[in-house]
């Protein structure tokens, strides 16, 4: 039998700022709960959560201090239960986050790891390093946001190290009681129901036992690198993406499937491509993944998705999952050159997403067409924002309230938002698209019922098609039966020979307009159409 999650479409929900139940300015798990009608509605097959686990938030959840609780801001226990429940009783699935390479500073097993001495009994549960003899950092990693990858203990007269910020220590998964230790937080979650995981930065939890020097990252490939920006030239071959972390990944799977075969566990992984295929790409490895290579795409080029996809297939078992929009990267239409008012840009840009093949993400108002939030540097509210300052306007440009419906707060809070709700947004909340059957948020619901109705694009094989660019076209193939999908990449209208597609029927689910005369077909600007292949 085909597993739920193979051509299933997960809605991600940032909890922070998608609905707030109480007033207190930031979202929680009574507020998904009370928007679960609206998310079964645009009919997803489940959710995927932000961390929601207590934290003292210095990565906004990133940074987990408890991995068996529930953060007291987003509810108590009870809240989560009840909101699983909830969604089970709707058919949707629910997947957590989990952060596991990494935890708080302030999470018991690190005070005890830094308190009990290199002799304790944690005293390797976090990856620790005598300084060199002239006393700086033991090898020369840099954290992927910003600066030495160390930090120095006096009490402990030593190093320890972390990827991330220095409040986020790296969890040494070499160690097997700390490898155990969180595996079983695998299990907490799984007894309690939940149906899988989002696994945080899969490729690190493995490091380089001898603390290998990084290489510098070749000068050519500086500005293609999402991270160089923040300072950090050199390419991460020693901290993570070792080939061993594929056993493991194996482990994590084997511990998840242990609870039922029809959980899902996927992992995300960096702009390595090759490692993601190898780690997902064989019978006991992670069922999905996904890179960072399609989120930070800027320019849409055709031709850039098919060499992303060819990279893929030479991992043929390798399920993938399709994200273009997080809470880590600008949205979708600005990043490639939209706002507000460009639907066209939005609708084509959500129906590609679906499109493809894979397991799809969609990130919280990515069915309304959001363009990016534009703030102040004083209204940052994310640790590394200044960091990465005035780079996109940081990661908060993405994590802006949800809008629901017009109104000073957009419909997110009765009280004072914790990130202001975008000026951008006006004009696209829920309740004004809802009223449109144009919106994109109708398109969307659209483009989801007709992934659901079609095994081609839920299950189908993926071949690309020969036609003129700036148009992307494909088949997506399943069971004999053959869908063609066309994607026009420009703002201008474009007329095609395309004898492939001669006899082929037009299908209603469209956005923008599409001819098909005989043996061409014309595409307005930034269409996607399908059609019936005979
Ligand atoms: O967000 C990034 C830069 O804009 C990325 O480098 C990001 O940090 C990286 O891809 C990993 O992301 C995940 O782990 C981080 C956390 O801050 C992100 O929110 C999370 O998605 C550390 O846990």
């Amino acid at each position: 039998m085909t597993p739920w999650w193979k051509g299933a479409v997960l809605y991600h929900v940032y909890v922070r700022s998608f609905y707030d139940s109480d007033g207190d300015g930031h979202g929680d798990l009574p507020g998904v709960q009370a928007k679960l009608d609206y998310i079964a509605s645009l009919g997803v097959d489940g959710i995927w959560l932000s961390p929601i686990h207590p934290s003292p938030n210095r990565d906004w959840g990133y940074d987990i201090a408890d991995f068996e609780g529930v953060q007291a801001d987003y509810g108590r226990p009870e809240d989560f239960r009840r909101l699983l429940d909830a969604a089970h009783r709707r058919g949707l699935k629910v997947v957590l986050d989990e952060v596991l390479s990494h935890t708080s500073d302030e999470h018991p097993w690190f005070v005890e790891s830094l308190t009990g001495g290199p002799t304790g009994p944690k005293a390797d549960w976090y990856v620790w390093a005598d300084p060199k003899p002239d006393g700086t950092a033991p090898n020369n990693w840099l954290s992927v946001f910003g600066g030495p990858a160390w930090a120095y203990q006096p009490k402990r007269r030593q190093h320890y190290h972390h990827k991330f910020l220095r409040q986020q220590p790296k969890l040494n998964w070499r160690n097997p009681a700390a490898r155990e230790a969180a595996l079983s937080v695998l299990d907490f979650w799984l007894e309690k129901g939940v149906d899988g995981f989002r696994l945080d930065v899969a490729g690190t939890y493995l490091h380089d036992a001898d603390l290998t020097d990084n290489p510098p990252v070749p000068v050519d490939e500086r500005t293609r690198l999402h991270w160089s920006h923040a300072g950090n030239l050199q390419r991460h071959l020693h901290d993570s993406n070792l080939p061993e972390n594929i056993e493991v990944l194996d482990a994590i799977r084997r511990r998840v499937e242990a609870h039922g075969e029809d959980r899902f566990v996927f992992g995300e992984f960096s702009e390595e491509e090759a490692r993601c295929g190898a780690y997902c790409s064989h019978e006991d490895g992670l069922h999905s993944g996904y890179t960072f290579v399609m989120l930070l795409a800027r320019k849409l080029d055709p031709g850039f998705v098919r060499e992303h996809y060819r990279t893929l297939s030479d991992y043929p078992l390798h399920w993938p999952t399709i994200s273009f929009s997080n809470h880590d990267v600008p949205r979708t239409v600005s990043r490639f050159g939209g706002g507000a008012d460009t639907p066209d840009l939005a609708r084509m840009l959500f129906a590609l997403l679906v499109a493809l093949k894979g397991t799809t993400l969609v990130y919280q108002g990515e069915e309304l067409g959001l363009p990016q939030a534009t703030l102040t540097r004083d209204q940052l509210r994310d640790p590394v924002g200044d960091l990465y300052w005035p780079y996109d306007g940081g990661r908060d440009g993405c994590r802006t309230p949800m809008p629901w419906q017009p109104g000073e707060t957009l419909g997110f809070t009765t009280g004072t938002p914790w990130l202001p709700p975008a000026a951008e947004h006006r004009g696209l909340t829920v309740a004004e698209q809802e009223k449109d059957p144009d919106s994109t948020l109708a398109f969307a619901r659209r483009m989801i019922a007709f992934k659901k109705d079609s095994a081609a694009l839920r299950l189908g094989e993926l071949t690309f098609l020969d036609l003129a660019e700036p148009v992307l076209a494909f088949v997506r193939e399943h069971a004999g039966e053959r869908i063609a999908c066309l994607f026009n990449f420009s703002a201008e209208p474009r007329f095609l020979d395309a004898p492939q597609l001669a006899g082929a029927q037009l299908l209603p689910v469209r956005a923008g307009d599409a001819d098909l005369r005989g043996g061409s077909i014309g595409l307005s600007p930034h269409a996607a159409a399908f059609l019936r292949l005979a």
